[in-house]
């Protein structure tokens, strides 16, 4: 016989999926749709374990719901705009396309490899202009309905890429996402898209995927989007304009005791002393390399500048002295705050470091703030507030909303942590943001049957490199159009989209990824979407998946799409360890996969990672075991072959106990398919090829039908991970079509219920042991059950040996002795 050889396998199935198109969606398939999608890959360089992981797991959903007889969508494409192709271009002195197609081949070439139940005929890639074409007209239904605008504003800067990024892409304490460099502040023109609009909306839709997304990325985009509710107060300054303030505590309004406003905002220059200004700027000119995070840190020391005017104080008419500092931040609320040093820490440690003093307005029962150096934040009661003492924090704050609105001195107000989502870069590698602008006409929109505004393919290595603005700026003919308005010079924006844009929509085009006439085609995608199951990495908790729900809401407010929610269900897998710690070139801990793949096939891989934990947990490679897989593949595998030959009559005829087994097992592989309990799911295949295993070596062989039937249900559960040996398995076991395109096995609920019954067993009359043992079992095998356990051989010993047995199946066995 021959030997599993998972090279050979590999090479005979591979060819097989693709001639039989056996994971092509048929558009005329009427059955009910199963849409399972897994974040596009980016292409750099070849796969690596990380991806080996997610797309073992994410296959597994979509097999089952192919088996369960869905129409399955499972598409994959890819997120090919970006920066590390412009970098190799530089280093290159290549265009980035050449870097980018030639890694999507290389990475193409391994997922077909991986066996992944793909749709490949759905493939694309967003650098593309069939593609890119309409993320500028997305760009533009955006523009025409005021949610994509231009501003200028301070924004966050990486010094090392030259180019802006979107505050989800400032992370750590204040470093860029990408490369680890601190983050600092620039004013820039620049695009936003208006997701601030939706932030309401975001945060109410949540309830949709409540129970079917992880409570923790639920909870990231809640806090991310920062609702606060709270009042905003008017405030009279002498010799100036009002300025308004955003408190979460109006109840504390009488212990204000000083104002401070966002030192780099513009308001901080409108209301200094000409006496201060020369220090206001000192200070400002110092914060510019001081991140964000930094700012708001609770161990930082409080500095600032007195701007030499005061505030009126609404209800005491005292004087409130006016700061500036950096620890109020200029795009929140309205950039100034009321200082409560009493019951906020920041204000408290600033009033300590400039002499201010504190009035306590609340007694929560601790002690003086003053004293301690702790704000005292929490409950308690309204004191020295003659409009509202006596009252517990929230009535206070009801009672002190309901004074200011009487007096006109202020109103309730809701913020919002969230900001505009800014989407221009000044890089190359990147859809061009379709508008030209023109000296008479201002901004004016690309008409959309002029688009792709495509990029010029003559720009290569130096003349890519970052100068602090987009490198498209230097491509004279590309830049230089004529004024669609008027017919006037004018010039192309030489921004290029954030690769988030791209990404924020492609689960959309899969549905018609090669279509030409429209963005997508509506009533299909109706059809398909929502996705099912998304599967991807926690990193996205926040940007991606923050961006793709804001998009798919703008797109149903444009009556392009009839769901207000992208993803049903979300599934994130862990990471890839090695040795505990994430696999890095620096640690030198670096496991590559092809190496593996080699080394121990594909399917001992994808079993090894589905196996090692559930999947939303971590894997460390150097605690599982590749080679341990091979030979549970390779023992299922002879499984089939020792059946192979077998006539395939009537299970029922067969062994009953190994047919509760297989039965038991599908039920529960159902229930943990249910609960995304991947691992024990490969843990139920092995018990069930060992009990096959083991009728055939104790019952009647391999020609017991109960044997073909465990064998046939081994194979197509172990085709959700390990699929050329699942496949192979099935073919010699006597079928002609792929494993993946066979039915669920139904389970006969008959023999789940596995009728057990105690019978004791006596020795002379005496009790002397129990026995569990089937309700139908025979009077001969319960007999020789009874006599082999240790304790009546004992007894029956001492007693002078077996004189008769008297047997009452299913309950009692009398061994009368001597
Ligand atoms: C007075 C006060 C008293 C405050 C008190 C808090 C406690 P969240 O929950 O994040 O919305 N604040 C307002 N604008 C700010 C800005 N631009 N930069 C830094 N801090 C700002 O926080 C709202 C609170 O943060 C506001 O309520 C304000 O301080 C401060 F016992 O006002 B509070
Ligand atoms: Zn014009």
């Amino acid at each position: 016989k021959k030997a599993y050889d998972f090279r050979e396998i590999e090479a005979r199935w591979l060819p097989f999926w693709e001639e039989d198109g056996t994971f092509v969606v048929d558009p005329a398939d009427e059955r009910p749709k199963k849409y399972v999608c897994d974040m596009f890959p980016y292409p750099s360089g070849d796969l690596h374990m990380g991806h080996a992981e997610a797309f073992a797991i994410g296959d597994v959903p979509a097999r089952y719901a192919r088996l369960r007889g869905y129409n399955v969508l499972h598409p994959i494409g890819w997120d090919s705009f970006g920066l590390p192709a412009e970098n190799a271009a530089i280093k290159n002195n290549a265009h980035p396309a050449e870097w980018t197609y030639n890694n999507i081949e290389t990475q193409a070439a391994s997922f077909k490899r991986y066996g992944l139940s793909m749709d490949w005929t759905r493939r694309l890639h967003t650098s593309d202009s069939l593609y890119y074409r309409w993320t500028q007209w997305l760009f533009l239904q955006f523009y025409n309905r005021g949610l994509a605008y231009r501003k200028n504003s301070p924004v966050n800067w990486c010094p090392k890429d030259q180019t802006v990024l979107a505050n989800e892409q400032v992370v750590g304490d204040g470093v860029c996402e990408r490369c680890g460099t601190a983050v600092t502040k620039k004013a820039l023109n620049q695009w936003y898209f208006k997701i601030t609009e939706y932030a309401d909306r975001l945060l109410e839709d949540m309830e949709q995927l409540e129970g079917t997304w992880p409570e923790r990325v639920l909870a990231m985009q809640r806090n991310w989007i920062g609702r606060s509710t709270g009042a905003e107060v008017t405030y009279q300054i002498e010799g100036g304009e009002p300025i308004s303030v955003f408190t979460t505590r109006p109840d504390t309004l009488y212990g204000v005791t000083f104002m401070v406003v966002a030192a780099d905002a513009d308001l901080a220059l409108e209301l200094v002393t000409d006496a201060q200004r020369a220090e206001l700027e000192a200070y400002r000119d110092k914060l510019g390399s001081v991140s964000e995070i930094e700012r708001q840190s609770a161990d930082r020391e409080r500095t600032g500048v007195f701007l030499g005017r005061y505030a009126i104080h609404p209800l005491t008419g005292e004087k409130l002295p006016i700061w500036a500092s950096d620890y109020v931040l200029a795009d929140y609320g309205t950039g100034a705050v009321m200082g409560v040093p009493a019951h906020d820490q920041r204000d408290l440690e600033f009033a300590r470091a400039m002499g201010i003093s504190v009035k306590v307005v609340v007694d929560t029962g601790e002690e003086d703030p003053a004293e301690t150096g702790t704000a005292t934040a929490g409950e308690g009661v309204a004191i020295n507030s003659p409009k509202w003492d006596g009252l517990p924090k929230a009535e206070a704050i009801a009672k002190s909303i309901e004074v200011l609105e009487a007096e006109g001195l202020g109103a309730a107000k809701v913020n919002y942590r969230l900001r505009d989502w800014l989407l221009s870069r000044q890089r190359f590698w990147g859809a061009p943001i379709p508008i030209v602008h023109c000296a008479d006409c201002g901004e004016v929109p690309v008409p959309e049957d002029q688009l792709p505004v495509e990029l010029p393919t003559d720009l290569r290595g130096e003349q890519l490199s970052p100068k602090g603005k987009s490198p498209l700026a230097g491509a004279e003919g590309w830049v230089n159009v004529t004024c669609p308005s008027c017919g006037g010079e004018a010039t192309r924006d030489t921004d290029t989209m954030d690769t988030f844009v791209d990404s924020s929509w492609y689960y959309l085009r899969y549905v018609d990824p090669t279509n030409e006439s429209e963005v997508f085609p509506s009533e299909q995608v109706n059809q398909w979407l929502p996705v099912d199951q998304y599967v991807g990495g926690v990193e996205h908790a926040i940007l991606h998946l923050l961006y793709s729900r804001f998009f798919t809401k703008v797109l149903y407010d444009l009556g392009l799409v009839n769901f207000t929610e992208p993803f049903k269900a979300l599934m994130n897998q862990g990471q890839v360890l090695n040795g505990g710690k994430a696999m890095s070139k620096s640690l030198g801990n670096g496991v590559n996969l092809g190496e593996q793949l080699d080394l121990y096939g594909v399917d001992a891989v994808r079993l090894t990672m589905v196996f090692a934990s559930p999947p939303e947990d971590d894997v460390d490679w150097a605690d599982v075991s590749p080679s341990g897989s091979a030979k549970f593949l390779a023992r299922a595998w002879r499984l089939a072959q020792d059946v192979e030959s077998a006539p395939g009559t009537d299970p029922a005829a067969g062994s009953q106990a190994l047919r509760a087994v297989t039965h038991r097992t599908i039920a529960d592989v159902e229930n943990l398919l249910e609960d995304q309990k991947f691992n024990v799911l490969v843990a139920r295949i092995m018990e069930l090829v060992n009990a096959a295993r083991k009728e055939i070596d104790s019952g009647a062989g391999a020609a017991d039908p109960a044997v073909r039937e465990a064998a046939e249900v081994a194979a197509q559960i172990l085709s959700l991970v390990a699929p050329y040996t699942a496949e192979d398995m099935w073919a010699m076991l006597g079928h002609q079509a792929s494993v993946a395109n066979s039915s669920w096995p139904a389970y006969d609920e008959a023999l789940l219920v596995q009728d057990t019954i105690t019978a004791v067993v006596q020795v002379k009359g005496k009790l002397r042991d129990k026995l569990e043992v089937p309700a139908d079992i025979s009077a001969e095998e319960l007999e020789a059950q009874a006599l082999a356990l240790p304790k009546i051989q004992k007894y029956v010993e001492e007693d002078g040996g077996v004189r008769k047995v008297i047997v009452r199946a299913p309950k009692l066995v009398n061994v009368v002795t001597g």
